[in-house]
C-alpha cells in the first residue's frame, strides 16, 4: 500500500488490509455486515481497490430506525445552542483531518487534492454556520385579532432524517444536511453513495468519536447498501421525518413519488445544465478562467458544472481561441498530484456515457473545438471537451456527468437569455457582461430561471451562506445557506388565551346559555 494512502488510513481510523465495517447504528455503534459479502473501494485514477467495505446487513434496517428514533428522545431535549456545540466540536475535527480527508475524497472519487480539501472546508464552513443557527431558530409572535390573547409560531425537530448522498461531493453535502438537521434537533441516517462510502465511512467516525469523547447521543448513523436493498425501502419510510436526496433527475422523480404518495417530505437536489452567458462587453480575463473551472472542475462531475456556453456571435472567436489555448494546458492525472487540474471520471460507465455523447455528436456533425478522446491506460480519464453544438439536439438538453461543454451563440441578449432558460434543469447560472442593464435584467424575474444566477463569476464553487437548489427537474429543494433549516423543523402556531373571555375568531357568536349543572 501507497505510504500516504497508510498514512490517510490510519489517521482517519480506517484498517489498511482489513474488512471496513459500514453500519454505525447510534446505540449499538458499528455492526457487521450478512455474511461474507464486500464491496470493494476503488481508486479511479488507479483502477487499484484500496478498501474492503462489509455494507449494511438487512435485517439490521429495523434496529438503525428504531434506534436513531430513541436516542432522537434524547438528543432534542439537549438545548439548540448545545446541540450547536456538539457541531462545533466536530468542525474543530475536521480542521485537525482536513488533510487527511481531503486526500480520502480525492483518492476514492477523483477529484483534485485542492478539491478534496475544498469539500471538507465546506463542511467546515457548514460546522461555523450550524453552530450560529443554533441560536437562531427563530419563531414569530403574531398579533391576535382577539383581545388578551396572543399568538406565536414554534419550530420543533420532525425526528428522523434520512440523508442519500451522491458520489460527487461525498462529504459536504452530508453536512450541509447533517448539521443544521441535528442543530435543530434531529437524528439522522446517512445512506452515501456506494462510490462514495469509504469517505462517508471516515466522516462517521470522527463524528462518533467527537460525540463520545464530549458525552453527546450518537445523532448520525450510517448504512452502506448494496444494489439498492436498502436504498428503496429507506425512502419509502414512513418513520423518516424528512428525506433529503441528491442524485439524477431520474432517481429523484422516482423518490419524490414514493415520497408523495404517502405525503411524506423530501428535499431534493437533482441534476443541473448550467449555462455560462458571455455578451460582447465581458471581460474576458474573468470569463475565461471562470468558464474552465466550471466545464472542467472535478471533471465535469459537479451538479453545478458548466455545461453550455452562450456566448455573443461578435466575440465567439476571441473567446473560443482563448478557450482552447487554455484546455491544451490542462494538466490530467492523478488527483493528488499538485500540478494536475483534472482528475479521471468516477467509473468506467461514466467512460461510457461520455464516448456515446461523443459519438452522437460526431453523427451530429458536430465541430469537436478540443478534446472527445478517452485517455488510454489505467484508470477513468478522458480529455475535457469543447465543441460547438445547436440548442435543438437532444443532447444539450440532458446533462451528462462528464467533462463536455457545448458551444451555443446568440445575437440579440433577449435570445441568449431564452437559450439559458430553454433546458428541464434550473440549478446555476451565470452571465458574464460589463452592462449594467443587462445583469439587472438577467437576475429580474424576467431572466434566468435558475435557483443559483451570478455576474461576472461562474455556475460552479457556490458559498454555503446562499440557500442552495434549484427550479424544474432540478427538484426545487434548497440547501445550506440562508433559512434552509427551516426544512429539517415543523412549525407550529400556537394561541394563548390570557382572558377571562373566549371570543371566537371572524366574531362568531356560538352559545349556548346554561352549561353547567345547577
Ligand atoms: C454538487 O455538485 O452536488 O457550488 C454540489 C458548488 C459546490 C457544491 C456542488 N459548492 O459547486
Amino acid at each position: 500500500m501507497d505510504p500516504l494512502v497508510r498514512q490517510v488510513f490510519s489517521e482517519l481510523h480506517l484498517s489498511p488490509g482489513q474488512v471496513i465495517q459500514g453500519t454505525f447504528a447510534s446505540r449499538s455503534g458499528w455492526l457487521p455486515g450478512a455474511g461474507s459479502l464486500t464491496l470493494p473501494v476503488h481508486n479511479p485514477a488507479t483502477g487499484e481497490i484500496i478498501a474492503q467495505v462489509e455494507p449494511t446487513d438487512p435485517d439490521d434496517y429495523e434496529r438503525l430506525l428504531e434506534e436513531s428514533r430513541a436516542i432522537g428522545e434524547k438528543w432534542r431535549s439537549i438545548p439548540a445552542p448545545r446541540r450547536g456545540e456538539a457541531i462545533r466540536l466536530i468542525g474543530e475535527a475536521l480542521r485537525t483531518h482536513k488533510e487527511a480527508l481531503g486526500s480520502l475524497v480525492s483518492l476514492e472519487v477523483g477529484k483534485i487534492k485542492a478539491e478534496g480539501s475544498g469539500e471538507v472546508q465546506e463542511m467546515i464552513d457548514m460546522a461555523d454556520f450550524s453552530l450560529g443557527q443554533s441560536r437562531m431558530l427563530y419563531g414569530r409572535t403574531l398579533v391576535s385579532e382577539r383581545p388578551e390573547h396572543r399568538m406565536m409560531e414554534q419550530w420543533h425537530p420532525l425526528g428522523v432524517v434520512g440523508i442519500v448522498t451522491a458520489f460527487n461531493f461525498p462529504v459536504a453535502v452530508y453536512s450541509w444536511n447533517a448539521f443544521l438537521a441535528a442543530i435543530c434537533g434531529n437524528t439522522v441516517i446517512w445512506k452515501p453513495s456506494p462510490k462514495g462510502m469509504l469517505s462517508a465511512i471516515a466522516v462517521q467516525k470522527i463524528v462518533i468519536d467527537v460525540l463520545s469523547k464530549n458525552q453527546f447521543p450518537q445523532f448520525s448513523s450510517l448504512m452502506i447498501d448494496h444494489e439498492n436493498r436498502l436504498a428503496e425501502r429507506f425512502c419509502a419510510d414512513p418513520r423518516l421525518g424528512l428525506l433529503s436526496f441528491t442524485g439524477s433527475t431520474a432517481v429523484g422523480r422516482k423518490v419524490s413519488e414514493i415520497r408523495a404518495a404517502q405525503l411524506g417530505r423530501s428535499l431534493m437536489e437533482l441534476g443541473g445544465n448550467n449555462a455560462v452567458l458571455v455578451d460582447e462587453t465581458a471581460d474576458l480575463d474573468l470569463a475565461v478562467p471562470s468558464i474552465v473551472f466550471g466545464a472542467v472542475g472535478t471533471a465535469g462531475q459537479r451538479c453545478t458544472t458548466t455545461r453550455r456556453l452562450i456566448v455573443a456571435e461578435e466575440i465567439a472567436k476571441p473567446l473560443l481561441d482563448r478557450l482552447v489555448l487554455a484546455y491544451r494546458q490542462i494538466r490530467i492525472g492523478h488527483p493528488l498530484d499538485p500540478a494536475t487540474l483534472m482528475g479521471p471520471l468516477i467509473d468506467e460507465p461514466a467512460v461510457e456515457r461520455y464516448l456515446a455523447v461523443i459519438e452522437e455528436l460526431k453523427r451530429l456533425g458536430a465541430k469537436i473545438l478540443y478534446g472527445g478522446r478517452r485517455i488510454e491506460g489505467p484508470g477513468h480519464f478522458v480529455e475535457p471537451t469543447l465543441v460547438e453544438a445547436s440548442p435543438d439536439w437532444p443532447l444539450v438538453r440532458r446533462e451528462t456527468f462528464a467533462p463536455i461543454l457545448y458551444v451555443l451563440t446568440f445575437r440579440q441578449f433577449e435570445e441568449a437569455i431564452r437559450l439559458q432558460n430553454a433546458v428541464p434543469q434550473g440549478l446555476s447560472s451565470a452571465l458574464f457582461t460589463t452592462n449594467l442593464r443587462r445583469a439587472e435584467l438577467f437576475l429580474s424575474s424576467r431572466g434566468s430561471d435558475c435557483g443559483i444566477a451570478n455576474i461576472n463569476i461562474g455556475t460552479s464553487g457556490a458559498e454555503i451562506g446562499g440557500a442552495f437548489g434549484g427550479e424544474k427537474e432540478t427538484g426545487g429543494g434548497r440547501e445550506a445557506g440562508t433559512d434552509a433549516w427551516k426544512n429539517y423543523m415543523r412549525r407550529q402556531t400556537n394561541t394563548i388565551n390570557w382572558s377571562r373571555e373566549l371570543p371566537l375568531a371572524q366574531g362568531i357568536r356560538f352559545r349556548v346559555d346554561r352549561n353547567q349543572p345547577d
